[in-house]
């Protein structure tokens, strides 16, 4: 009898924790696939060395956008236009058109520039949902923002953006964030717009509303300079102990 009872336990804890996870309003637009790039084994950044910087297989936080031609530049007219989306990112209305693809003034095939793009996020809001009152965070990941002034705007909310003179190089792909109060979350709705009058090239990964923000993966130096600082706080610690 108290086998059964603890069993039926585990079960309602194992069905609460599922429909925990279901009904997290985590969305995205357009998909996590490095720019359609993937890992972009065998492409080079504008500075010259790998594009996936940070060696995790993935075009992300902290990389940076192929330079196709190889001529140490990352621009528009510079042989560095790409179209990477599928049909159906293509026909999407709700931002997923302006990912996977150089919004560029030299590609004929753009679906327009970066000042055009805006990303809507649609959902359903459920009383019942564990998540109900939560604040959550909107990530956009995005490449090579270098002519000022360009910024996200989330819920009228202005959402600073690091660009490629932050990195110290071209074609600099950083994620941003912002939270998102809950009464803004209420309507089922959350848009946002890109200002960015005067940039000619431009890319997005995808948008992600979620309840939590898109971590950055550290570099390789940053994680040998970690893993040193570790070794030496474990002789440290073991020279205390003797
Ligand atoms: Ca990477
Ligand atoms: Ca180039
Ligand atoms: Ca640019
Ligand atoms: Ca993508």
């Amino acid at each position: 009898m108290r086998k059964g009872f603890l069993c039926s336990i585990l079960v309602g804890v194992f069905v609460i924790l599922c429909s925990m996870n279901a009904y997290a309003v985590t969305m995205y637009i357009g998909d996590v696939d490095g720019f359609g790039y993937g890992g972009a084994v065998g492409y080079n950044g504008a500075y010259g060395g790998p594009a996936d910087i940070n060696g995790n297989g993935l075009l992300d936080s902290g990389d940076a956008l192929p330079d196709l031609n190889g001529d140490s530049i990352l621009a528009t007219g510079r042989g560095d236009d790409f179209d990477h989306r599928s049909a159906q990112e293509m026909g999407d209305t709700d931002g997923s058109q302006w990912t996977d693809v150089s919004l560029s003034t030299s590609y004929n095939g753009r679906p327009g520039l970066a000042k055009n793009a805006s990303f809507t996020f649609y959902f359903t809001i459920d009383p019942n949902d564990p998540y109900y009152g939560q604040d959550h965070f909107l990530n956009l990941v995005y490449g090579d923002y270098d002519v000022k002034p360009m910024r996200a705007v989330v819920e009228g909310e202005d959402v600073d953006l690091l660009g490629n003179q932050d990195a110290g190089y071209d074609g600099y792909i950083w994620r941003a964030y912002v939270q998102v109060e809950w009464e803004d979350m209420l309507d089922g709705v959350v848009t946002i717009d890109i200002v960015a009058p005067r940039e000619p090239y431009v890319a997005f990964d995808y948008a992600l509303l979620d309840t939590k923000a898109i971590p950055v993966v550290p570099e390789p130096t940053a994680i040998l300079l970690l893993g040193s600082g570790l070794l030496g706080l474990a002789v440290i610690g073991r020279k205390y102990k003797k």
